[in-house]
């Protein structure tokens, strides 16, 4: 991961080092960084964040955009979609008009559209039943705060209970619209009836509590200042700070169209674009993604930002109107084929996705999966790629992705191993845990006796601690749980009696603790406790049908890569331990915990384990 840079702006150097060493940019380092005229260093350094966060991939979603009606009842000065009744140019899709351009293929659908003044509440509620009902693969992303607000007003409703009966509805994210910028003096100018930041943070802020994961947006390149745009930044990124609910940000280049702005240049610069991924990239430390909406940037500069700090080109986008009735010089909608190429020429690994960002299909060969948690760095920090491509994934869409053939090795989670080991072949690496590992934990409200018959939530991107569960439960206390899994993203934990948290999610919650559970329990400890061995969470494994040449490399490479990670341990644990909320010291000791190399007492523990297994109920019920 080492890597030099050679500035011209020398302002840029104590950023970078204090990027190196993973600490939190501050408000006049942003500010200089948008007046850098030094672009490449700038879009160098956002590259290494976005490599540290997403190996080499780059997602996209084949999705569709609704925009039911273009009849608001708020006039924005710098929006040119929007129209009254009555007007020529105005439209209101029905139920059937919606379902009618969706299609089978689609995994988003993203909703958003004018504040109408007479649709009555079921009408939306309705639209997403229907949606879901008839296109299942497709996960809703809809409304932005401004519709919550107006909903809330206009129905007279609590802002949880709109969110309430429109995630019962089918919705499962919202989009990040409506943020405009977070400054007073910019809304009084260009939208003066609409909500501010105080309002449009409260409702994301609301969602992210009930377990629904929300995107945000800047829209740049009008009347706003630098300091703007920075202040902006930062008070999402305290936010996140708070709920970890955002999965994206996305800078959304002014379309100046028709508007009533008239900004000096007709639409932002490339040099300007590049640089608000690239400052997003390095000042929203705690965002997982950055997108390229190539609708607004354009092909040709959103295919120059995946190396600028982007990992999401967005989707297909069938059917936008919002930047196109702005005069938007960007085809209607991109083929996947297109957005593959594009992806691949920034010499990327294309990547589609939920709208989570669980990768669904990868289009690269030689790919290796890469579990995303504080635990597997001392493998990856060093690890010389040569010709493979490194998929950061869940240990469970991990395993996903090998039974479909999408990945050719990876650090799997241990269950999967063992279902796939009629294609799998074991290299003598792994994650096994001498007697505590800190981020497998259950929080709970009852000692194991009284789990008898309770709910527990399991958090989605676990393959083999919830089965750990499962045997602990069943085997060393003698009861039976009901185990339902949670969604991806931000969680809900409404509901349940007790929930298991795994990685870096679970090693933050066991130093801070999880609201309403007062117990706290270490799975590798239980497990040690009772086996008196060390438990192996994670082996490293290689596809048989990889040739061996290939399969020797890798293990070369896993190797080495180990030898230097393990005498870094101190410098890489300062890195990522603020990401977590963990001081430096308490990252070295949590790594120091663990053991990386398979021995006879790990390749025993796994058949004991094995052999538990069989006896044990392993499917969980989806919530
Ligand atoms: O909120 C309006 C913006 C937004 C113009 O969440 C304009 O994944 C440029 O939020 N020029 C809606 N922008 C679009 C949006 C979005 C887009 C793609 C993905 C996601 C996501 C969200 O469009 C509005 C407003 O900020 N907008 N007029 C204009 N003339």
């Amino acid at each position: 991961m080492g890597q030099t840079i050679h500035f011209m702006d020398t302002s840029l150097i104590p950023i970078w080092e204090k990027v190196q060493r993973g600490e939190r940019l501050s408000f006049d380092d942003g500010l200089t960084m948008f007046r850098t005229i030094d672009v490449i260093s700038l879009g160098k350094m956002a590259h290494f964040v976005q490599k540290a966060r997403s190996g080499d991939a780059v997602y996209f979603v084949l999705n569709q955009k609704i925009e039911p009606t273009n009849i608001c009842v708020l006039a924005c000065k710098f929006c040119d979609f929007a129209t009254k009744a009555g007007q020529p140019d105005a439209y209101e899709m029905t139920i059937h008009e919606i379902l009618h351009k969706l299609t089978p293929d689609i995994h988003e659908v993203h909703i958003t559209g004018g504040l109408h003044p007479d649709w009555k509440w079921d009408y939306y509620l309705e639209m997403l039943r229907q949606i879901k009902q008839q296109f299942p693969d497709a996960d809703i992303k809809a409304f932005t705060a401004v519709e919550i607000d107006f909903f809330h007003k206009k129905f007279k409703l609590p802002i949880e209970e709109v969110l309430k009966q429109l995630k019962d509805a089918g919705m499962r994210t919202m989009p990040g619209g409506g943020a405009e910028v977070f400054s007073e003096r910019v809304r009084k100018r260009l939208f003066s009836s609409k909500i501010g930041a105080k309002v449009w943070l409260d409702i994301h802020r609301a969602a992210h509590r009930m377990g629904i994961p929300t995107n945000s947006t800047i829209l740049y390149g009008h009347i706003e200042t630098l300091e703007e745009r920075v202040d902006h930044l930062i008070k999402l990124r305290s936010l996140q700070d708070e709920t970890r609910g955002f999965l994206t940000f996305i800078p959304l280049a002014f379309q100046p169209g028709d508007t009533g702005i008239k900004p000096t240049h007709r639409f932002t610069s490339a040099i300007d674009d590049l640089k608000m991924i690239a400052v997003s990239r390095l000042m929203l430390d705690n965002f997982p993604h950055i997108k390229a909406y190539w609708v607004m940037l354009t092909e040709e500069v959103a295919s120059v930002a995946l190396n600028f700090g982007a990992d999401d080109l967005d989707g297909t986008v069938g059917g936008e109107k919002i930047a196109h009735d702005a005069g938007a010089i960007t085809p209607m909608q991109l083929t996947k084929e297109k957005i593959i190429k594009i992806i691949r020429d920034a010499g990327k690994v294309p990547v589609e996705r939920d709208v989570f960002y669980n990768p669904l299909n990868v289009f690269s060969p030689n790919v290796i999966g890469q579990i995303p948690y504080l635990n597997s760095v001392p493998f990856y920090h060093h690890f010389e790629k040569r010709k493979f491509k490194l998929l950061p994934v869940s240990p469970r869409r991990m395993g996903d992705l090998s039974r479909n053939n999408q990945i050719d090795a990876g650090l799997f989670s241990l269950a999967d191993y063992l279902s796939q080991k009629d294609i799998l072949t074991p290299l003598p690496y792994c994650i096994a845990t001498r007697d505590q590992v800190k981020s497998v934990m259950l929080f709970s409200n009852h000692g194991w006796q009284e789990l008898n018959n309770k709910v527990i939530g399991i958090i989605d991107d676990t393959a083999t601690s919830v089965r750990l569960l499962r045997v602990l439960l069943e085997k060393k206390h003698g009861v039976k749980a009901e185990l339902k899994r949670l969604h991806s993203g931000v969680n809900d934990y409404e509901g349940f009696d007790a929930v298991l948290l795994i990685g870096d999610e679970a090693l933050r919650r066991q130093k801070f603790g999880l609201e309403k559970f007062e117990l706290v329990y270490d799975l590798a400890t239980e497990w040690y406790d009772w086996q008196k061995l060390p438990f192996v969470f994670a082996v490293w494994a290689v596809r048989k049908a990889l040739p061996l040449a290939s399969r020797d490399e890798l293990a070369s490479l896993i190797q080495d890569a180990l030898e230097k990670g393990e005498l870094e341990l101190e410098r890489i644990s300062q890195m990522h331990a603020g990401r977590i909320g963990l001081n430096p010291m308490e990252a070295t000791e949590y790594l120091q915990g663990f053991n990386y190399r398979m021995g006879e007492r790990e390749w025993r523990a796994i058949e004991v384990f094995e052999n538990l297994l069989a006896s044990v109920e392993t499917e969980v019920e989806q919530k």
